[in-house]
């Protein structure tokens, strides 16, 4: 809490900034000026959070390193004022001014720097972390344009770039006195001295790694996380003189402009992770750049590895960073002068992993002569690691040879990442219960028989800070208003909420809450794209990539069956409803942006036919992004999590959804399955296959057509998607749902189609009774501790990484 002085010294900051910068007062300044002066003053007070830590603790403290390509931090401003608790100040003085913090925020433009889950966990992470008091640091590349920004025209997205360095340049903090150099290219040279062979790289190619820090806060903490974000330079040597004065001036600066297309932007994640040299050059620069900078830092301090292990704890979020295993090796051998096998001890003793998906087209594979190419001592390396690891295997494989191929680093030109990642790490885990058995016992199983030790679960959690406190203000007010402001700290304590299930005027808030925030997002939709929505009709929301095993398309068909019926039975009842969709398609997926199409176009029919427009709608929200998320989140009522069961690793928007007081429709996949077990499997609507049911079917082979003789439902849905939606015949859709065309539909739409139906029924039953659907909803919200991510760091922290916490 603040006291009155720090409360005066808030204003005094904002005061003063503002007359030095831009010779103006609170009252005058505009938004922009507000933006860059709050941005500056949450910094300064964050730079002092920190010296108060180190001044508290010793130098020496084991940091964990987390390593991920993907940081989806989104925006920044709020986050840091509400974890400093400077929020209400600040939010009172601008009134006070004449001015709305909320016009201030909105100047701040979403650092993308990620695809979805795997990014936005590792910045919930970093919340934890900070949170917590443990000493850490992310790592990861200083994007130019994040994600794309996404556009409908005709029904179609186009891709747009997404600068954000504008807004997002002042969190910025550039470290010069961190700068290391990352070589690319070269030959590789032997030398023989003193009886010790070494290598040196000849004549690379090199290119400055220019670090920025960005300040993580955490709540009620004098822990500043780090999140260094490297930039690839080219040194002010790397343009041609001589092409320059012979007037070749593209040639002349071709190099430069080369390397530094590292940092432009970020790989719009695909349902096939095709290797390009550019996204081998981005994962090698962001994993050599990293692992120098923590070496140098450690050997300042220590002459030999006794200490590293003890000091450092370093974490692959997913295999896109798993090149540092190698780099590591290639620093502590050529660079410091260790053995190969005390060099790997130290590698293995502080490298963990995370596993994200089974989906085996999205594991990576690199090839091993780009590898050779653009960085040859990391394919010695690999090599040599390969060896090694394959004599290892021989003694449990015996003569099986194939499984010994298929576990081993390099086959052929390809490099498994995962197999790499995995024989590096002391620890890999997967990020759901049912994701973690599926890697034990089907994906990576050849290993766990071999190191059963190696394996764990750790199920994802979300920070309930960003996505309960400062999302939901209302829903906020009320939990604190029962139970008061620990569960900031204590996410466990929500389970008090539990006492007020028989509270009608508690129920009754609860159901205000949301159609208030309801009201807010048809705000948003009217100002964003200009449609109505009625906040009054229930809103169903599924928000989040769009790919073909998550089934947006089968969601589409259960809306296309509800126009059957109305068209079918005018006078039917129905609830009165929203579908709404957001997220983005990878660029190249064809099938994905298919179905945004398929949405878009069923949309346009739904509000052109006026006994269909008065019960359903159906909106696309264009370019989804975490700013968007805290807006959807807190108006969902029925959130669809209804991928193919075994195919979501754990799925995190579906704790969102649930934090903010909407029940899921869901199939059992991923952390849906925990979500339900913790509260209560009466209230979300669960149905469709298990995933054991799902293996069953598809080792006897997937036949399509029977479950369209069988159901008429799914029959009457097929065929008018064949004929007509919104203008346009879907028949290539069909097709791919029947198996008829080459591209077929593996994630089983027709299969579950009818016990999506329903549930569907079910739940609509259910939801007709307001009072009773309040009291699910807050049993949920009771329920939700768990998926915070500070119990899911704290088990990464002492399972894994074994950190201790600073002395706050
Ligand atoms: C790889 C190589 C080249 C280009 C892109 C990629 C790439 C990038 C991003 C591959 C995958 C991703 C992202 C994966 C992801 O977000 N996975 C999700 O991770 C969440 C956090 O654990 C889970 O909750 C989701 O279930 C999982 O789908």
């Amino acid at each position: 809490m603040l006291t009155e002085a720090q409360k005066t010294a808030a204003e005094k900051d904002l005061q003063n900034y503002l007359s030095e910068h831009y010779s103006t007062t609170i009252e005058r300044a505009t938004d922009e000026q507000l933006y860059f002066a709050l941005a500056e003053i949450s910094q300064k007070y964050l730079f002092q959070r920190i010296g108060k830590c180190n001044k508290k603790n010793p130098k020496d403290r084991k940091t964990i390193h987390y390593m991920s390509i993907e940081f989806l931090l989104g925006r920044m401003l709020k986050n840091n004022l509400w974890n400093l608790e400077l929020e209400d100040t600040y939010k009172v003085l601008l009134k006070e001014n004449n001015k709305n913090i909320e016009n201030v925020y909105n100047i701040e433009q979403d650092p993308g720097l990620g695809n979805g889950g795997l990014g936005r966990l590792a910045a919930c992470y970093l919340d934890s972390i900070s949170r917590l008091g443990y000493p850490g640091f992310g790592h990861c590349l200083k994007y130019e344009y994040g994600l794309f920004k996404q556009i409908f025209v005709d029904g179609k997205q186009i891709e747009a770039p997404d600068g954000w360095l504008e807004t997002g340049n002042v969190w910025l903090n550039p470290r010069e006195d961190q700068a290391v150099e990352v070589l690319f290219g070269g030959t590789v040279k032997q030398n023989y001295d003193n009886n010790k062979l070494s290598y040196v790289i000849e004549s690379p190619k090199v290119v400055k790694a220019m670090p920025y820090d960005m300040l993580i806060s955490g709540y009620d903490s004098n822990t500043v996380s780090t999140l260094r974000l490297w930039e690839a330079k080219a040194l002010t040597n790397s343009f041609n003189l001589t092409k320059f004065n012979n007037g070749e001036f593209t040639e002349s600066v071709r190099e430069g402009v080369k390397i530094e297309l590292i940092n432009k932007l970020l790989y719009p994640s695909d349902k096939t992770v095709q290797g390009t040299e550019l996204r081998l050059a981005q994962e090698y620069f962001l994993v050599s750049a990293a692992m120098q900078n923590i070496l140098r830092d450690y050997f300042e301090d220590h002459r030999t590895l006794a200490e590293f292990p003890k000091l450092v704890a370093i974490h692959i979020n997913d295999t896109h960073p798993a090149l540092l295993v190698p780099e590591l090796m290639r620093l502590l051998i050529d660079k410091y002068g260790f053995g190969w096998d005390e060099s790997w001890d130290a590698v293995r003793q502080v490298v963990s992993y995370t596993n994200h998906t089974i989906l085996s087209e999205a594991l990576e594979v690199l090839h091993l002569n780009e590898i050779e190419e653009d960085m040859p001592r990391i394919a010695m390396i690999l090599r040599e690691l390969d060896r090694r690891f394959r004599a290892e295997l021989a003694e449990h494989c015996k003569n099986d040879f194939r499984k010994l191929e298929s576990m081993s680093i390099i086959s052929g030109n390809n490099v498994y990442m995962a197999n790499l990642s995995i024989y590096a790490s002391h620890k890999v885990n997967g990020v759901s219960k049912i994701h973690s058995h599926i890697l034990k016992t089907r994906l990576f199983n050849a290993y766990a028989e071999i190191y059963p030790d190696k394996f764990l679960n750790i199920t994802n959690g979300i920070t309930h800070r960003r996505w309960l406190a400062e999302c939901n203000p209302a829903l906020d007010k009320l939990i604190v208003s029962l139970i008061g402001k620990d569960y900031y700290k204590s996410p466990e304590l929500l389970k008090k909420l539990d006492d007020y299930l028989d509270d009608k005027a508690v129920l009754r808030k609860v159901h205000d809450i949301k159609f208030e925030n309801k009201k807010r997002l048809a705000e948003y939709v009217k100002k964003a794209q200009n449609i109505d929505i009625n906040p009054e009709w229930r809103f169903v929301v599924q928000a989040k990539r769009i790919h073909e095993y998550k089934r947006q398309l089968m969601n589409v068909m259960r809306i296309i069956y509800l126009c059957n019926k109305i068209r079918e039975n005018p006078e039917m009842p129905v609830t009165k409803q929203v579908f709404i969709f957001a997220g983005k398609a990878a660029s190249g997926y064809a099938m994905a942006k298919r179905i945004i199409t398929l949405i878009n176009k069923l949309a346009e029919e739904i509000s052109l036919d006026p006994v269909l427009r008065d019960k359903l709608q159906v909106v696309f929200l264009e370019n989804y992004s975490v700013t968007l998320a805290e807006i959807l989140m807190p108006a969902t009522e029925v959130s669809e999590q209804i991928s193919l069961a075994g195919r979501e690793a754990s799925g995190t928007g579906n704790m969102k959804a649930v934090l903010n007081g909407s029940l899921m429709m869901c199939t059992c996949d991923g952390a849906n399955i925990e979500i339900a077990d913790e509260c209560s499997h009466e209230n979300s609507y669960e149905f469709g296959l298990r995933a054991d049911d799902v293996d069953r079917i598809k080792s006897r082979g997937y036949n399509a057509t029977e479950y369209y003789i069988a159901s008429e439902r799914v029959r009457s849905v097929v065929d008018k998607m064949n004929i007509d939606i919104g203008g346009e015949s879907f028949a290539d859709l069909v097709g791919y749902l029947l198996g008829h065309t080459d591209y077929k539909d593996s994630y089983m739409c027709l299969a579950d189609f009818d016990s999506y139906i329903d549930a569907y029924e079910r739940m609509d039953k259910e939801y007709s009774d307001q009072e009773y659907w309040s009291k699910k909803v807050l049993h949920c919200i009771a329920s939700m501790g768990l998926f915070s991510s500070d119990r899911a760091i704290e088990e990464y922290a002492t399972k894994i990484w074994k950190l201790k916490k600073n002395v706050n």
